[in-house]
Parts: structure tokens; sequence; C-alpha cells
């Protein structure tokens, strides 16, 4: 297998099935208890059930601008074939979300130049307590699976506790980790750690920073600062600016998504806590409204607990 035929390969493992099947089970029942009310003595798709809809996909976190997206569709489906049981509404509501999603954003991450970098530097991104170590130890465990030599930076300096914690993970999955003393410059950090991974012929380096979202310029700055030390060592580092949102946020995960997106330029999201949450509608309307694609879901708090996301398989398993 080539260096990152890893990422191309689609995840359709019985395993990983049903961990997505379990970690969306609170955004499915509160949806689908929704929608049962919202078509409660109806029999067929009219203006009350189409009102009662818009409110259920707002409510789970779509986002207004998507929810009329779909609403529009169902909509335009509903004049043409007249008459459409409300029996068939979750079917009609799960194809035309797939679509919604695939016209939207074809930009998928399989169209990303993965193999062509050694090392692939991917520079994570995200306010405090979204799962940005989490989420590394989580891919550091999934890549080194595939035989990839990974190495973390630990360029969090912000609390003295962050830089354990990546230790921590970097213990329990086996890969190296670069580290200096709480406080220590986060630049410097990434230095190091992109340094050290040329010379020891690394194939990922992936560097946790600090989530202080004080305010766009200075969050600039702090991002462009470490964007700028690694280019020194590796021209084009970071390949992958990875933005992790905590699904369970709702709305916050959007704000947070359009805040960072205008600082520094993400081409990847993580969505993390879907399985803690009743909202993962938010990765409806996040797939929807950025054009950038959502790589990776967390569905647990363990090291297994990450998955490639695929927008298909998602929504089936949402509507199964
Ligand atoms: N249930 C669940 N918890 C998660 C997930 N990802 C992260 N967490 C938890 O969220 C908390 C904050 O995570 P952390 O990685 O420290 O966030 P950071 O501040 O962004 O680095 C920790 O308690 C994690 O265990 C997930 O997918 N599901
Ligand atoms: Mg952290």
């Amino acid at each position: 297998m080539g260096l990152f035929d890893f990422f191309k390969k689609k995840e359709t493992a019985p395993e990983a099935q049903e961990a997505l099947d379990k970690g969306l089970e609170k955004t499915k029942e509160g949806f689908f208890s929704k929608i049962t009310k919202a078509v409660a003595g109806k029999s067929t798709i009219d203006d009350d059930v189409l009102d009662n809809l818009e409110e259920v996909l707002v409510t789970s976190d779509v986002g207004v601008s998507t929810t009329l997206k779909i609403i529009d569709r169902v909509q335009s489906r509903v004049a043409k074939d007249k008459y459409l049981s409300t029996a068939e509404l979750n079917h009609l509501l799960r194809d035309e979300i797939q679509l919604l999603l695939a016209e939207n954003n074809s930009n998928d991450f399989r169209n990303f130049e993965y193999g062509q970098h050694k090392p692939y530097v991917i520079m994570v991104v995200g306010v405090n307590g979204v799962g940005k170590t989490t989420t590394i130890g989580k891919l550091a465990h999934k890549l080194k699976k595939e035989n990839l030599k990974v190495v973390l930076g630990a360029a969090d300096t912000f609390r003295a506790a962050a830089v354990d914690q990546i230790k921590l993970w970097a213990e329990r999955v086996g890969v190296r980790v670069v580290a200096q003393a709480m406080g220590s410059d986060p630049a410097s950090v990434a230095f190091d750690t992109l340094q050290s991974a040329v010379a020891n012929q690394e194939d990922v380096v992936i560097i946790d920073t600090a989530g202080r979202l004080h305010n766009k310029v200075g969050l600039m700055n702090e991002l462009g600062k470490i964007k700028n030390v690694m280019q020194k060592v590796v021209p084009n580092a970071p390949h992958e600016i990875l933005l992790v949102l905590d699904g369970s946020t709702g709305q916050n995960a959007f704000e947070q998504c359009k805040q960072f997106t205008e600082a520094t330029d993400v081409n990847a999201l993580a969505i993390t806590k879907l399985d803690g949450t009743a909202k993962g509608g938010v990765v409806i309307g996040i797939s929807d409204q950025f054009k950038i694609p959502v790589k990776y879901i967390g569905v647990g708090e363990k090291m297994d607990d990450l998955q490639l996301f695929d927008k298909k398989e998602f929504i089936n398993s949402l509507f199964k």
C-alpha cells in the first residue's frame, strides 16, 4: 500500500459501521421522535408537515440556511409526485440531504494530494476543549496501524496539562512526541518537531496548538508565526490545517468554523463528540455551508473512535 492509500480506502469495516451507528444514536433518537411528532395525524406531506419539518431541522442544529435548502428540495419533490405519504418522508429526506451534500461539497478529502509530501505536516487548530489533543492521539493511532511513522509536536504550551496530555497519548499509541517546557514558544516547538521528523525520515507530523481565540488578528498572528517557522524546514508546510469542532455545541461550532476559516487556511474539518449529543445535524449544516470537507468525525473518547467521514454513509446511518 502506498504512503497515503490509507486515506483513500473506504472505511466500511463492520466495526466502523457499528461505531458510527452507535455514535449517532442520540441524534437519531432526537431527530426521529421530532419527525414522528411533525407528521402526527397526517397522511400526506402537506404545508403543515413541511412547516413542522422545517422546525425539526432547525432544532436539530442543521442550521437555518441549509434547512431552507432541504425544505425547498422536499417541496419540489412533493409538487412533482403529488400526494406523497408521510410514510415516505424519511426516505425522501435522506435522498434529498444526500443529493444536497453531493452537489454542494464535491471537494472531498480524497482529492487532497497526500502521497506527495514527506513528511506530511498537519497543524491542528480549534478552541480549547473541542477535542484537538484527543483527535491527534486517535489519528496517530490510525496512521501507526498503517505502518506510518508519526511524530507529534506539543505546541500547545499554554497549559502544563496540555503538554502532559499529548505526551500521555503519544505513550499510549507508541509514537514519538517533541515537547518543551510549558510557556515556551509554540513556533519553536513546531520547528524542532519538523526538523527532527526530517532527520528521522518520519512520514507524518501532527502539531497540536493552543486554542486561544482572543480575536481574529491575535489568532492570525499566532498561527501565522507557527506556519512561517515550519516553512523554514518544510517549504510548503503545513499541508493540512485541520480545524476541530465540538459537534455537541451546535451553533457555536458554526461560529468557530467561520472565525477560524477567516483567520487561517483551514482545509479539513474534524467534528468531535457526536456520540454524546443529539446535535449531530450540525455535520449536515457544516458540510453544506463551508466549502471545506469534513474529514474526520469523533464518535467516542477511545483510541479507535475516530472515523473518516463519508457523507453518504453518515446520512445512511442517520436514517437507518
Ligand atoms: N465523548 C467524546 N468525547 C471526546 C471526543 N473527542 C474528545 N473528547 C473529550 O473532550 C475533552 C476535551 O478534549 P481535548 O482533546 O483535551 O480537547 P482540546 O482542548 O481541544 O485539546 C476530553 O475529555 C476528551 O476525552 C469524542 O469524539 N467523543
Ligand atoms: Mg489540547
